[in-house]
């Protein structure tokens, strides 16, 4: 087994080691995050702290370090609808979409892809921890098993109960390395289980999109669809073109079309195409590869496959044009499922493992500034963990960036976004695989950072440029198969060629440990560093006969924030006084909303005056969506 270990280095808290971390409002010790009881404990003191604080006050992030540049999402040329630019075919599989010949449990997530086929082997596996629990999540569209674990360190609380930090995979339905980084996270924890902290829980859903990506390991098409079927072009037939391999070079690539309207030319470098500027020739339109089965002169526009799973979330469902999101938000059994799954959750940290940008990406995969994803308030956390993900990654990530910019395009009705805006969880993408991830010589990858700029002479993209670089410094060029001439009937000429698979949209598999490194070390820190709670109770309570006054505010002893995003209600920490009978309140009010409290922050103080029997013994209860309670008893 070769798993990526987790060195003392990784557990070190790097969320509060990098520079200019949260300082400490109340004087405190400095002390590492600590468990929270996990009993009511007798009222405890603490003589020292300043008066009340504004939670809104405390920034626990650095200072950007970098220049603040708009980018706006990158647009494709206007034109009829293009092929996705990076296609590509999935990382060869040896034994097709039956089970694997070698025992999945004997082989290494870092060294070989896993499928869904692997599932239960790989789950005897972890179960040796004894820590690990199946969760039932149903099926997919196309009767795929929604395959989830939970698990976490030994403890007093229940898993469910806990605070807890989601590790989806490929839910975009393309990324099999997103199910990848998701298995050898799992491995990697479970190999160090003395490492997890006791009071949260992890849920895995390794292959979330299981329809899209069967398909695209197979046969490198759908883009992610699953596999519910619809009249994608509306002529009352279903699924009645599909891709073809024209060529029979067992890869399903991109074409092109002569066309004098089309709208590509080749770029300065062939492989390439840019936008065509008017009057020149030849132009192209550019489909996958595959006749027009229908005959209807639209080529491959109706295959197999319907919904994009990661646009059919509520969040900006309704920007996405057409079919691909999905009749109604969570239309499909397995976004319905993971929505169900994390509303029932205290649901803290959402890593989205997909993407071949490479990048640490926060919310904000609408277009607009309307619904510009993250908060303001939020934006200090955000850079801060862009910053710890390059620490344990090693990859240059000059600047915090949103879901869209990462994409180089608007990114819809994505579970990032509807995590972060409805359930106010720390919600993220984590591109694991992209041109950053094995930089040239010629130096780091910004390429996603300059989308925004119109191209230069050569008219390739600056992302399609970084791949070029990447593979031609790092590969010998092999990966992209040059435009070959085919018959192709009902056009005057077409080529087929682009990306092979196992370049842009997934690692080669030599580099796949490359891609996964540091993955499980960030997703640690996070769950080391998770808000918690606890109700301080301040000493100057005082009592004259039954009349008595109690005072008391919450601090967050972790370092990330208690909350996140726009609903103040969901993520919000609430402050309780529990009264028994024979207890009556004069002044105050038995719950206030506290609204988030920022790593290491502390709360106004909030009083009650009481009418209560000396030897009364009240409970103060302090807890937000993520954090369970913390509570403390008082004796007035
Ligand atoms: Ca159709
Ligand atoms: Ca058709
Ligand atoms: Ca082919
Ligand atoms: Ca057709």
């Amino acid at each position: 087994m070769h798993f990526p270990k987790l060195t003392g280095a990784l557990l070190c808290g790097l969320l509060m080691a990098v520079p200019g971390r949260a300082q400490e409002p109340d004087g405190g010790t400095g002390d590492g995050p600590q468990p929270e009881p996990a009993s009511p404990e007798p009222a405890t003191q603490d003589p020292g702290g300043p008066g009340a604080q504004d939670p809104a006050a405390q920034d626990p992030a650095p200072k950007d370090p970098a220049p603040k540049e708009p980018v706006p999402a990158g647009q494709e040329p206007a034109a009829q609808e293009p092929a996705t630019p990076a296609v590509t075919a999935p990382p060869v599989s040896t034994d097709g979409d039956t089970p694997s010949a070698a025992p999945s449990a004997a082989r290494d997530p870092s060294k070989a892809y896993f499928f869904l086929e692997d599932k239960d082997a790989l789950f005897a596996r972890w179960s040796a921890s004894g820590l690990v629990e199946r969760l039932e999540l149903g099926t997919s569209t196309g009767g795929r098993e929604l395959f989830g674990v939970q698990f976490g360190a030994s403890g007093p609380r229940p898993l469910a109960e806990r605070a807890t930090i989601f590790l989806i995979g490929g839910l975009d339905g393309v990324s099999l390395s997103g199910s990848q980084a998701v298995i050898a996270t799992v491995s990697a924890l479970l190999e160090s289980p003395d490492t997890l902290p006791a009071d949260a829980a992890f849920v895995a859903v390794p292959w979330a999109n299981a329809d899209g990506l069967a398909r695209w390991r197979s046969l490198g098409t759908g883009g992610g669809k699953n596999d519910r079927a619809i009249d994608d072009d509306g002529d009352g037939k279903l699924d009645e073109d599909p891709p073809d391999d024209l060529d029979k070079n067992d890869m399903i690539l991109e074409m092109l079309i002569e066309d004098r309207t089309g709208p590509w030319a080749h770029a300065g470098d062939p492989r390439f195409l840019r936008p065509a500027r008017e009057g020149e020739a030849p132009r192209y339109r550019r489909v996958r590869e595959g006749a027009d089965d229908d005959g209807d002169g639209e080529f491959n526009e109706d295959g197999p496959g319907g919904v994009l799973l990661d646009h059919n979330f509520p969040i900006g469902w309704e920007d996405v044009r057409g079919s691909e999101s999905g009749p109604w938000p969570l239309s499909e059994p397995d976004t319905d499922a993971l929505a169900k799954l994390l509303l029932a959750r205290r649901t803290a940290v959402v890593l989205v493992f997909q993407g071949n940008h490479g990048l640490l990406a926060s919310p904000g995969g609408r277009a607009g500034s309307l619904h510009a994803l993250p908060m303001k308030e939020d934006e200090p956390t955000y850079r801060r963990l862009s910053e710890v993900f390059a620490t344990h990654t090693q990859r240059l990530q000059p600047r915090a960036v949103t879901l869209s910019e990462a994409r180089g395009e608007p990114w819809p009705g994505s579970l990032v976004d509807w995590a972060y805006a409805a359930l106010g969880a720390l919600s993220m993408e984590v591109g694991v695989w992209g041109p950053v991830v094995q930089p040239s010589a010629r130096g780091p990858v910004d390429a996603f950072f300059r989308d925004s700029e119109p191209p230069p002479s050569s008219g390739i993209t600056p992302v399609e440029e970084a791949w070029a670089r990447w593979l031609d410094e790092t590969r010998g060029g092999i990966g992209f198969l040059d435009w070959q001439p085919i018959e192709l009937a009902g056009v005057p000429s077409a080529r087929v060629g682009g990306w092979e698979r196992d370049t842009v949209v997934n690692p080669p598999l030599d580099v796949l440990p490359q891609a996964l490194n540091g993955l499980a070390g960030f997703t640690l820190d996070l769950a080391r560093n998770l808000p918690r709670l606890d109700v301080e109770v301040l000493r100057d309570t005082k009592r004259d006969g039954r009349v008595c006054v109690i005072k008391a505010r919450v601090k967050n002893l972790g370092t990330l924030p208690s909350g996140v995003g726009p609903g103040a209600q969901t993520s919000s920490v609430r402050l309780r006084l529990e009264i028994t009978p024979g207890v009556t309140l004069l002044a105050g009010q038995l719950e206030v909303v506290i609204g988030h409290l920022p790593g290491r922050g502390v709360s106004s103080e909030f009083s009650w005056l009481l009418s209560a029997p000396e030897n009364a013994v009240l409970r103060i209860v302090a807890e937000s969506a993520w954090s369970p309670p913390s509570v403390r008893e008082v004796r007035p």
